[in-house]
């Protein structure tokens, strides 16, 4: 006789005569994975990840850097020198620890608060600058906001502002990579608020069921511009939802950069090896504002600001592991931070000074072969700008028309 048992929905399943709802109220909460106490002390029962001093001070080192040139960048929006910018402290080590933990052949599709994933592959202080100036050699020639960075040669895919919409294409990316048996991954970041999009349940639901090796890595810094993730979800936040899609789900202290380097490596070998996604809610704080075109002190105290940064400080507390193992020194420090501070201002100082790309460049790279009613288009806006040359600051702009 056939088996019937997969028309139940899913395999067999057990019977009952109590009538009982589950009470998602009555079940314990996710617990946080932690690897370092506040204080920088290796908690007891943690086991740190088997990193040698070079490779710790190298997260260490990005973690400062990321920090330094948000500084920089959100001042130069300050004083009028770009149009936006959008900084990531507090979430160094979401970021570096999760960046350290995967290879750079595995694709990564951000949101637009990874800033420190793209540093740690290499992408250069220069190239930051170069696309919040959005000068000529912006990757993006001018056609991105700041901080809605893509490149191509660190497997990095270009920012979507909107919401969600790399969820949905990652989970797609990694079936891709599934079908052309690869042996790597993708790694998609999001914040909780964008939980609250239909994509980000398509993305779960299709890569469970297809098995994409996905790795979904939420950053839950508290807030959606002004909504606390109290007021986005009931239930136990973001990593609750795996279990319901099928996929192995943790949640981590993302302030602690070894608990994420621990995580993340695990949810690469599980992803990898059994071709499926995993869910990491990495808890930190978004210390900055939202963008500069939000100031947060409307809808939150300074002081939760002032008294997070103090506890819980993911650079401080990571300082406070690597001199208490005589990894790092204070001596040491202040030399880094002004070679940083030194090689930033340059980056700077360089991007401002280039020019924005021709304006003609709009009609390039759509198509592979311009169509006749763009060709027009183009030819029209070429004339227009000759006519009209002295209506328009064409000095800023590189001169090629
Ligand atoms: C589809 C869509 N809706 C709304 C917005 C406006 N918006 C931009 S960022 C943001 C908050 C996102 O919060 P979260 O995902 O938690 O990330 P965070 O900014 O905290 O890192 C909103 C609502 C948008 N960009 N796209």
């Amino acid at each position: 006789m056939r088996d019937l048992s997969s028309l139940e929905g899913g395999g067999k399943l057990p019977k009952t005569t109590e009538l009982k709802f589950l009470n998602p109220d009555e079940n314990p909460r996710i617990p946080v994975y932690r690897v370092l106490a506040r204080n920088g002390h290796l908690l007891q029962g943690a086991s740190p990840p088997s990193l040698d001093k070079t490779e710790l001070l190298e997260m260490y080192h990005q973690m400062v850097t990321l920090n330094i040139m948000d500084t920089a960048l959100n001042v130069a929006e300050r004083q009028g020198l770009i149009p936006f910018y959008l900084t990531n402290f507090g979430e160094e080590a979401t970021q570096i620890g999760s960046a350290s933990a995967v290879k750079f052949e595995d694709f990564v599709f951000g949101q637009y608060r990874e800033t420190g994933v793209l540093l740690w592959r290499g992408f250069r202080l220069e190239d930051f600058a170069n696309q919040c100036f959005n000068n000529d050699l912006d990757g993006t020639k001018g056609r991105q906001m700041p901080v809605h960075y893509g490149s191509k040669e660190h497997n990095f895919m270009t920012i979507s502002s909107t919401l969600a919409t790399q969820m949905p294409q990652a989970a797609g990316a990694a079936y891709a990579m599934k079908m052309s048996k690869s042996e790597n991954c993708v790694v998609c970041y999001f914040g909780e608020g964008t939980t609250s999009e239909g994509d980000a349940h398509a993305a779960f639901n299709f890569a469970a069921v297809l098995k994409c090796p996905v790795i979904f890595f939420c950053r839950n810094n508290g807030f959606a511009i002004s909504t606390p993730a109290s007021e986005q979800y009931s239930g136990d936040g973001v990593a609750s939802r795996g279990a319901g899609y099928g996929i192995p789900s943790i949640r981590v202290d993302g302030n602690d950069v070894l608990a994420v380097y621990n995580v993340t490596k695990v949810a690469r070998e599980i992803c990898v090896s059994e071709s499926r996604p995993v869910l990491i809610e990495a808890m930190t704080y978004r210390v900055g504002d939202h963008s500069t075109l939000v100031d947060s002190s409307g809808y939150r105290h300074a002081d939760d600001v002032s008294t997070w940064d103090t506890r819980f400080n993911p650079i401080t507390r990571f300082k406070k592991y690597l001199l208490d193992n005589d990894i790092w020194d204070e001596e040491r420090e202040e030399t880094f931070k002004q070679s940083v501070i030194r090689d930033v201002e340059d980056a700077l100082r360089g991007a401002q000074e280039r020019k924005y790309c021709n304006p003609t460049e709009m009609f390039t790279d759509v198509y592979n072969v311009m169509p006749k009613n763009l060709e027009k288009q183009h030819k029209e806006f070429k004339e227009h700008l000759q006519k009209y040359q002295h209506e328009y600051d064409l000095e800023k702009f590189h001169p090629d028309i």
